[in-house]
């Protein structure tokens, strides 16, 4: 059969095209207090407009009693240049454990599009309530990452000897990293699970886009800071160090990298001291 060439496949059509994955980051910042005893539990709510109506596309966790809650959950939407993607982030305070959202208590809710954001990079804006006052001084700020390079960093994480943090038991250990952003704060990017009642925790292995966690560059220095969660939202701070990824991909199955897990405080008043325990990255590969 002679060779012929295929027919290039019909031209773009409408959302087909351009399509590319943008993570959203949220964080909010004095929040309404809508607890009598404590302060809200807050958790945002992603909608996106469809046929005029709001869908939910997805939630963040709740983070406890915290009027000024950075969340580690993102939100991962494709980005459709030529269209007017419309996006609501509503805030609640978790009042049960109900997923109905008339069920808690409303923290205040921002609309844009996400080509605004996308374009600016980063927004902070006023929380309005259902009447469009300001919910008080509540703000929400967005960050958008694009996705455009499909490498991820799978990271598997332990500690060693951490810093004793309840007064009955342990510690009960958990880690986040941060980024610098561009405006020099950092950023969090991931936080792991809890691991209860240890000062040697294991953390489970955990994947996450590598633009995410250094925007690619494998020399950026990023933060891990090691918590001891209490379920009051009041953390305590164990230690914290930075690293790079080149640094952490020195990590190999026969021979962990040990990291010091550092408290400033504890290291300026002791002369003594050494550090908080040891933050073991086991192994780290990038895909
Ligand atoms: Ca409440
Ligand atoms: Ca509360
Ligand atoms: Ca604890």
């Amino acid at each position: 059969m002679a060779y012929t060439v295929s027919p290039a496949p019909a031209g773009p059509v409408g959302s087909q095209y351009c399509v590319c994955k943008v993570e959203l980051s949220i964080c909010g910042q004095n929040l309404l207090d809508r607890d009598v005893t404590s302060k809200s539990d807050p958790f945002c709510v992603l909608f996106m407009e469809v046929d005029g109506k709001w869908v939910e596309l997805d939630r963040t966790e709740t983070a406890v009693n915290n009027l000024n809650p950075a969340f580690a959950k993102k939100f991962i939407i494709d980005y459709h240049f030529e269209e007017v993607q419309k996006l609501k982030f509503a805030l609640f305070d978790q009042d049960k454990s109900s997923t109905q959202l008339y069920e808690h208590d409303f923290l205040g809710e921002f609309s844009c599009t996400l080509g605004m954001i996308v374009s600016s990079k980063k927004i902070t804006r006023t929380l309005l309530l259902g009447n469009g006052k300001p919910a008080g001084k509540g703000m929400i700020t967005i960050a958008a990452q694009e996705l455009s390079d499909n490498r991820v960093i799978t990271l598997s994480m332990a500690g060693r000897k951490l810093d004793k943090k309840d007064l009955f038991g342990k510690s009960d250990p958990f880690l986040e990293f941060y980024k610098p952003g561009d405006d020099g704060k950092w950023m969090l990017v991931h936080r792991t699970e809890v691991i209860k009642y240890t000062l040697d925790p294991v953390w489970k292995p955990f994947t996450v886009p590598l633009v995410s966690l250094c925007d690619g560059d494998v020399e950026k220095l990023i933060k891990v800071i090691c918590y001891d969660y209490d379920s009051d939202g009041g953390h305590d701070f164990i230690g914290e160090f930075q690293t790079s990824v080149a640094r952490m991909c020195e990590a190999q199955d026969a021979l962990p990298l040990e990291l010091e897990c550092i408290n400033p405080k504890k290291q300026k008043k002791k002369k003594n001291y050494k550090n908080s325990g040891i933050i073991i990255v086991k192994s780290c590969k990038v895909s």
